[in-house]
């Protein structure tokens, strides 16, 4: 990799993920709501494929997703969406000021860095191997997720919707709507404040809609 190249809009872009991977979901809902071109590879997570060699090479966690971006692997999703927002800046996901965009990356960085990485598959199994059961791993999952998403709903109370911060879409809502999917896999509680709503609002976009699980090719 040359180290001095920066990468910019009207790359090639590859995203390596999974159908139901929250994470993957979160960047195919950005890629789709900044219009841009992608192609996707799958990588099974339930046969172990995030941690073939030649995908190690391209993400040492043995996580999905990355995004290739003329070749050169980008990871961690939070970090492949604030390069989108920079490299493609319409529809701006941190809008507005300082202030509301720190609010809006604290409500995402509360499911990113919170209530996410205790689910993921990894942690699950260490869970498993150190004795508990499925039912009691799914509690477990639970709790984490309902209160985590009980603190969100309280981040936005002030706000109007019908979106996490106002009228448009912007980098919380492009997080909420992934990890909604894991809380109902766990059987969490997630009617809280105008979560809700929110959800629906998001479903009814395009970019959502072509996102979700279910509308890709396992
Ligand atoms: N912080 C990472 C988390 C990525 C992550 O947890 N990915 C999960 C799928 S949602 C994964 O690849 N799990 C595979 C495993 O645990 O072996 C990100 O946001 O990209």
């Amino acid at each position: 990799m040359d180290k001095d190249r920066d990468h910019g809009a009207g790359e090639a872009l590859v995203l390596h993920g999974y159908w139901r991977s929250t994470a993957s979901w979160r960047v195919r809902i950005a890629l789709g709501l900044k219009h841009v071109n992608w192609q996707t590879q799958s990588h099974d997570l339930r046969t172990g494929e995030q941690g073939q060699a030649d995908y190690l090479a391209l993400n040492p966690q043995g996580f999905v997703p990355t995004l290739e971006v003329g070749g050169t692997p980008l990871t961690q999703s939070l970090a492949i969406i604030e390069w989108l927002e920079e490299t493609y800046p319409d529809p701006p996901l941190l809008p507005g000021n300082a202030f509301l965009r720190a609010r809006i990356r604290a409500f995402a960085q509360v499911i990113a860095c919170d209530i996410h990485p205790v689910q993921n598959l990894k942690v699950l199994k260490m869970l498993k191997a150190r004795g508990l059961d499925q039912a009691a791993i799914d509690a477990w999952a639970a709790e984490v997720i309902e209160a985590g998403l009980a603190a969100c709903a309280e981040l936005i109370a002030n706000v109007e919707g019908p979106f996490c911060f106002g009228d448009r879409v912007t980098l919380a809502d492009v997080l909420l709507v992934p990890q909604l999917g894991n809380a109902r896999r766990f059987g969490a509680r997630f009617d809280f404040g105008r979560i809700l709503q929110i959800e629906q609002a998001c479903n009814a976009l395009p970019a959502f809609a072509a996102a979700r699980p279910e509308a890709q090719v396992a």
